[in-house]
């Protein structure tokens, strides 16, 4: 946090435990020194996302209060499937509220099954618990149906913030289409009231605009990993990702560009972070969200370097535009229901897209092999790792099951099978 600004009355302001705020500070920066700060030859532009991550709970909530105060609003959300394009279109700065720590657990197992994935007890216990400002500062959150286990939560939830809950269908037919639109339509009118603005195409296309060149220029950074020596860190380009669901839209595009120039160049150069013989890993599975570092950084510092993410903090988040031709707000709306149900989460069944997108970005970012990455308790992607396994085996990728959660516990024991299977990878 800054040593100059007091935020602390913004925080109190927002009804945050202070006490049990100042202890979350305390540990972040500790994970963060420790993952990200003792990489070597970083590119010099990731010094804009140490920035956004030393100012996570200080400047970007100050600049979410000033946002409100000028008329706007800020609306959280969980899930990839809910389009920014329409929080944007009314005035909403969207925020991503998944959080990738463990927190207030005590009181989370209170109220939900011990043998619950950690994504969903560290949403719980972040309300719960009174320690993200992100979440206080939202005038709206919006859930969705996805897994069991969010969709029950979100009744919980809901008892403790104000809630929308969009119905996600879990197959890809014309009728699922048609009932996702119909979402869209809803969600319109909800934020809409939220808001007191009214939807206009203008408005609409200027935020698919804005989106889009997000994800350009994720695509860009993203896209120079294919090479080898890799020009960054898996862990920094996951950096990236995490901090796209909250940072200012234009400005954190114009910075990823800037990391993009910087690792062309690289590229062009032949230089990189890790020597150009390093095992190359692609990482599938269940969401990581701030601070969840972990499977990265074990892979990392033993050796390997991961070159893309199948994962919603990775390509399902950038690799996808809405067309930008529609000239009505009702053509708008459909191709933007159109891109977000062209998403593939294990939610869905079947789910024949993934398996074609892990087995497509291997081979683009030639990968030596894949990590399959699940939350415990995880029964979407925990059970779908049998279907991606049999996948890579047949195209001759050796891959890796990893099932966790956030504790550092298994830290020892994960970071041996990680280095057995660097290894072998090196043959
Ligand atoms: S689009 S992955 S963000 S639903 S990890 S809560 S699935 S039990 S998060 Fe997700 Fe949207 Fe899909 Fe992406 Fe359930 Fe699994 Fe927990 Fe999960």
């Amino acid at each position: 946090m800054s040593d100059v600004v007091d935020y602390r009355p913004m925080w109190q302001s927002l009804g945050l435990d202070l006490e049990a705020h100042d202890l979350l500070l305390t540990a972040i920066p500790q994970l963060y020194a420790d993952a990200y700060l003792s990489q070597q030859n970083r590119p010099e532009g990731m010094a804009y996302l140490d920035f956004v991550m030393s100012e996570i709970h200080g400047l970007r909530i100050k600049e979410l209060q000033d946002h409100k105060a000028a008329g706007g609003t800020v609306i959280g959300t969980f899930c990839l499937y809910v389009p920014e394009e329409i929080i944007r279109a009314l005035g909403g700065v969207a925020v991503g509220l998944c959080a990738g720590a463990e927190w207030a657990y005590d009181q989370v197992e209170q109220v939900l099954p011990r043998n619950t994935c950690a994504l969903i007890k560290s949403f719980m216990g972040f309300k719960m618990g009174r320690v993200c400002p992100y979440v206080e500062s939202a005038d709206l959150i919006i859930g969705e149906t996805t897994c069991d286990g969010k969709k029950k939560a979100y009744e919980l939830f809901g008892e403790l913030a104000p809630l929308h809950v969009m119905e996600l269908p879990q197959m890809k037919r014309p009728q699922d289409a048609a009932l996702w639109r119909g979402e869209l339509d809803r969600l319109v009118i909800e934020l809409e009231r939220v808001s007191g603005r009214t939807l206009t195409f203008e408005a609409l296309q200027q935020a698919t605009r804005e989106v889009n060149a997000k994800r350009r220029a994720l695509q860009r950074l993203n896209a120079a990993r294919a090479a080898a020596p890799a020009p960054i860190s898996g862990k920094d380009a996951l950096l990236a990702v995490q901090v796209a669901f909250y940072d200012d839209v234009p400005r954190f595009t114009q910075m990823v560009d800037k990391i993009a120039d910087e690792l062309e160049a690289r590229v062009a150069a032949g230089s990189g972070v890790a020597p150009a013989d390093a095992p190359r890993v692609l990482v599938t599975g269940s969401p990581m969200s701030v601070p969840n570092w972990k499977v990265h950084d074990l892979v990392e510092k033993a050796g390997g370097v991961v070159v893309a993410e199948e994962l919603c903090t990775g390509a399902r988040y950038y690799e996808k535009l809405v067309a930008e031709e529609a000239t009505t707000t009702e053509g708008l709306l459909d191709d933007i229901a159109a891109k977000y149900l062209d998403i593939n989460c294990a939610c869905f069944t079947p789910n024949p897209g993934r398996i074609d997108d892990v087995l497509r970005l291997a081979r683009e970012y030639k990968a030596d092999g894949i990590l399959h990455y699940a939350l415990q308790f995880c029964a979407p992607y925990q059970i779908e790792a049998t279907t991606v396994e049999r996948a890579a085996r047949e195209a001759g990728i050796p891959l890796l099951r990893v099932d966790t959660d956030y504790s550092m516990e298994d830290a020892g024991q994960l970071g041996t099978r990680v280095e057995a299977f660097l290894e072998m990878l090196q043959g």
